[in-house]
């Protein structure tokens, strides 16, 4: 498999989190979202979304971080990103949708490049802007990690499909946020530092990674 991506994005290191959970091995290949790569004819071409990641697996090519982590779960179930039972199963899929599409989309860089280039807003309206979305997503995932108590991770004793997107969203919040603001969030910071000592996660985070820029 060869996964198209960039370190710093945080939906190219949920299907990083995800392969490496899976023990499978992929190559990668490097879009640089700061020179637009992702904009090239080139990327387009292999992905008309235009934007990272993207999964190739033989002849198959999967766009949006979400498929790639169901496409890996079904060809390689062990060990499964959702639990056995349908409300277990709905409750993962109802946290990883408050980060994937209720929290990222907002700061993703097309949106920011938008607020910026096009609609001229300035540094410090740009940065309130970001960390909005960040406090309001991490104050209701905090509420839903209180009770009842749910386990080490996200939900239960093994990280889950929630868990592969709330570390990347995490470290896309330390951007604009300091520790001493994120420890208002104490659940949730908790379950990321259980994430943080596994070793899969520790892999795929973006310093780890062939094109980390400091
Ligand atoms: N819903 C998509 C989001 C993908 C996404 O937004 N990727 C970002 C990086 S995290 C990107 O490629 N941005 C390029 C841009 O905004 O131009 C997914 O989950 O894969």
């Amino acid at each position: 498999m060869k996964l198209w991506g960039y370190f710093r994005s945080s939906a190219a290191f949920r299907a990083r989190i995800a392969l490496t959970l899976k023990g499978i091995p992929y190559d990668q290949g490097f879009v640089h979202l700061r020179k637009a790569e992702q904009r090239s004819p080139e990327f387009l071409a292999r992905n008309p979304q235009g934007l990272v990641p993207f999964l190739e697996d033989g002849s198959t090519g999967i766009a949006q971080s979400l498929a790639i982590c169901e496409y890996l779960d079904e060809i390689h179930p062990a060990p499964p990103f959702l639990p056995t039972d349908p409300a277990g199963r709905a409750r993962v899929r109802s946290l990883t949708l408050a980060i994937a599409c209720d929290i990222h989309p907002l700061n993703n860089l097309r949106v920011l490049t938008y607020l910026t280039k096009t609609l001229k807003v300035d540094k410090a309206a740009h940065d309130a802007w970001y960390r909005h979305w960040i406090a309001e997503g991490f104050a209701a995932l905090e509420k839903e990690f209180a009770a009842p108590a749910t386990g080490r991770y996200c939900h239960g004793d093994a990280p889950t499909l929630a868990d592969i997107c709330l570390v990347p969203q995490v470290f896309n919040a330390k951007r604009f946020y300091s520790d001493d603001e994120l420890a208002a969030y104490p659940r949730l910071m908790r379950i990321f530092a259980t994430c943080m000592a596994h070793p899969a996660f520790d892999a795929a985070r973006p310093e780890n990674q062939p094109d980390f820029e400091a």
